[in-house]
């Protein structure tokens, strides 16, 4: 496997970061997790955007452009013969001291790892994920914006141990407020009488999946809600989605004991991952230029 590391395009053995960078001391950086499918990358400009927010939001800047580092994506994908796959671009303060201060760090790193990575739940596309809320709060916007795809992610990894030491296959966090917030790493809906509600963005990150997926109920004449919700909205949903770059679209049937639905994924639910689907194999940045 090829990486790419500040300017430079190496083999995974040799591509290397400072024990002293403060991405690795702090988790001080940002990062995407984007896909590639049939030979394009899958809403480049809005992952690269939301990177780039992410960045400004921690007074990080960047040292290559965003189209720089679009043609450093698809050149990497080139270089390893990929048409589908996960790609992870990492933006880090970079080398400094031992003390916190960023000013202490010139120059910001760049690194893009890009893999082969199939569908990450299996065959739980088709039997439906169990979800286990969890007692961790999600990070309140005023303490660490979950708008912000930092690299410190603890709350969410708090999260997934929960939910592994209990038996489920996803967290759901509420926010410190009580409302429902997202998965550890997906965004959550609802689907109630034929409407699909989730909730608003303050608490979550801004999935560029939910973008896709609102995009998609939408234009099938599916309405859309954003609201806040309780525990009550969860339990006694018709359906239930999670969606993420990872994850895709996926099917929630079970959670804390309660069976969603009837069990099985929903109508509404197998809908949108058959569009989901189609856009992502036929829309997006062509790896190979003609
Ligand atoms: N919420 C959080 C907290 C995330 O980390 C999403 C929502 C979905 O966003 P996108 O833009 O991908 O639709 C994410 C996605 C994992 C994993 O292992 C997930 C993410 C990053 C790295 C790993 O599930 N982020």
């Amino acid at each position: 496997m090829i990486l790419y590391i500040d300017g430079k395009y190496l083999p995974e053995d040799q591509a290397k970061i400072s024990v002293f960078d403060h991405g690795f001391l702090y988790g001080d950086g940002v990062f995407e997790g984007i896909r590639a499918y049939n030979g394009r990358v899958f809403r480049l400009k809005e992952h690269l955007d939301r990177l780039y927010d992410s960045a400004k939001t921690i007074d990080l800047h960047p040292p290559l452009s965003k189209d720089e580092l679009a043609e450093v994506i698809c050149e990497l994908l080139r270089k390893n013969k990929l048409d589908n796959a996960y790609i992870r671009p990492v933006i880090s303060r970079g080398v400094g001291d031992l003390g916190l201060d960023p000013r202490k760090c010139p120059k910001p790193s760049v690194i893009v790892i890009a893999t082969s990575w199939g569908a990450m739940y299996g065959d739980l596309y088709d039997k439906g994920l169990r979800a286990i809320t969890v007692s961790v709060r999600r990070n309140p916007a005023e303490a660490l914006p979950p708008n912000v795809k930092s690299l410190n992610y603890l709350n969410n990894i708090l999260a997934k141990i929960e939910a592994n030491y209990k038996g489920g296959d996803e967290a759901i966090f509420f926010d410190t407020n009580g409302y429902v917030s997202e998965g550890s790493g997906d965004n959550l809906y609802v689907v109630k009488n034929g409407e699909i509600i989730t909730p608003p963005t303050l608490n979550n990150l801004r999935g560029i999946t939910r973008m896709v997926l609102l995009e998609l109920a939408r234009s099938l004449g599916i309405t859309v809600r954003e609201q806040n919700m309780g525990y009550f909205d969860l339990y006694s949903a018709d359906e239930m989605i999670c969606t993420g770059t990872a994850a895709e679209v996926a099917p929630i049937t079970w959670v804390d004991g309660r069976v969603i639905g009837t069990g099985k994924p929903g109508p509404v639910t197998r809908q949108l991952m058959a569009a989901f689907k189609i856009v992502t194999e036929n829309e997006g940045t062509p790896i190979y230029k003609k």
